[in-house]
């Protein structure tokens, strides 16, 4: 039976398995399994962090959408951290999984009462062949009750006439979390080093190494006594570098994708030439630390974000690069931190990391510069009308590059 078992191998989807079947029925020679597709068995082993008190993720909750066709399946793990998808369709999966611990499991897998969720994402897995073993997945997270950066337009504009424009660049900060969170307080900083290979002769910062720190340029600061500027669950701040309308302000650009006349904040820049302009309907944040630039100007090419919580930025050491005379750093331990975000130049920038992986362990990158592309989190789930957005400390998998920027949204740009 030639025919059929060609069939059966090559047909990938059900659009073709309907033209088996149309085609079997023109020829005598089908057999009686030729309209169907064959499928795999498929095994996701599900792993907690290797630093918790156990390894198999039981109740962990695994995705299987195929990037082809819209459909998704779904398995729960066992108490081994197995989960069986027993009919499989051949093709290209992205495979995520999840699971939410309450307080009294975290207690017994970390030692410490608080409620976390836990991801693992495989963005593209490609099915052509039954696997041998189980794909592995190794969950990671943090504690909930974090902030998390939301979306980062760093890549900047074009104007009318090809020319550039990147004060319309800004940073959003969500809360994740089930509970009002405050704001006051925060610092949000811009990490040391290149974006990737820009020119011949750059190379990598040589901070890498220090792994238990960040190393940043610029600090800011949200003002606040402590309880001045919450922040509802689901809800999002926009930090503006000018809080304008871009699009309309004779300063602006009228290509820009941003309105950001309503942003929560901006860095306004004070010097005396005033080429920063302060946009009287947005608050300002406070520039702690300001380290070149005439403005808190993010890396078209790529920059790495993160905030973070500190009694005293003046406690913190500062440190000057090595291999400069004059370049210098302020190191923010990991231990500070709340979130992170990196973006490189490009997918093959990856040795040119500045956020630790520990924070981290990936980049998302545009499609060049002046794109007004932006980096946005993904949703992970939705609980009524709240948003979880997926962190993973991850922004490989964590972000997903969108064609324009959504201040406050989700909505395709
Ligand atoms: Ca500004
Ligand atoms: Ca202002």
């Amino acid at each position: 039976m030639r025919t059929s078992s060609f069939l059966r191998v090559s047909l990938r989807t059900r659009s073709r398995s309907i033209l088996a079947i149309t085609l079997c029925g023109l020829m005598s020679a089908c057999g009686d399994n030729a309209n169907e597709v064959q499928t795999f068995s498929v095994e996701v082993q599900v792993t907690l962090p290797e630093t918790f008190a156990q390894s198999a993720a039981a109740g962990a909750r695994v995705l299987l959408t195929s990037t082809e066709r819209n459909v998704t399946d779904s398995a729960v793990a066992d108490a081994q951290g197995l989960a069986r998808f027993p009919r499989v369709l051949p093709g290209s999966y992205i495979i995520g999984s999840s699971l939410a611990l309450d307080p009294d499991r975290a207690l017994v897998l970390t030692g410490q009462r608080s409620a976390i969720t836990l991801n693992a994402l495989d963005p593209a897995r490609v099915i052509s062949a039954a696997p041998t073993t189980p794909f592995v997945q190794r969950l990671s997270g943090s504690r909930l009750g974090d902030l998390v950066i939301k979306e980062v337009y760093y890549p900047a504009s074009r104007t009318p006439s090809g020319g550039t424009y990147f004060s319309d660049q800004f940073v959003e900060i969500y809360n994740n979390a089930t509970d009002t969170v405050f704001a006051d307080g925060l610092f949000i900083a811009d990490a040391f080093g290149p974006a990737g290979q820009i020119n011949p002769t750059t190379v990598p910062t040589p901070l890498q190494s220090q792994t238990a720190s960040v190393f940043v340029s610029s600090i800011w600061q949200i003002p606040g006594t402590g309880r001045q500027h919450p922040i509802a669950p689901g809800q999002s701040i926009v930090i503006a570098q000018d809080g304008i309308n871009h699009r309309d302000d004779p300063n602006g650009n009228p290509a820009s994708p941003v309105n950001l006349g309503n942003a929560n904040w901006e860095t306004f820049n004070e010097r005396p030439d005033g080429r920063d302009l302060d946009s009287p309907s947005v608050p300002n944040l406070t520039r702690m630390v300001h380290r070149g630039g005439f403005d808190w100007l993010l890396a078209v090419f790529g920059p790495g974000v993160v905030i973070f919580r500190a009694p005293n930025v003046a406690a913190l050491d500062t440190t000057l690069v090595p291999g400069t005379t004059g370049t210098w750093v302020t190191r923010v331990p990991n231990t500070l931190v709340v979130d992170a975000f990196e973006a490189l130049q490009n997918g093959n920038s990856a040795a040119y990391k500045r956020v630790p992986a520990a924070l981290d362990a990936g980049f998302v990158f545009a499609t060049g510069t002046y794109t007004s592309e932006s980096a946005r989190r993904r949703v992970a789930t939705t609980i009524g009308t709240r948003r979880v957005l997926r962190d993973s400390n991850n922004s490989s998998t964590d972000f997903e590059l969108i064609a324009r920027p959504t201040p406050r949204g989700f909505g395709t740009p």
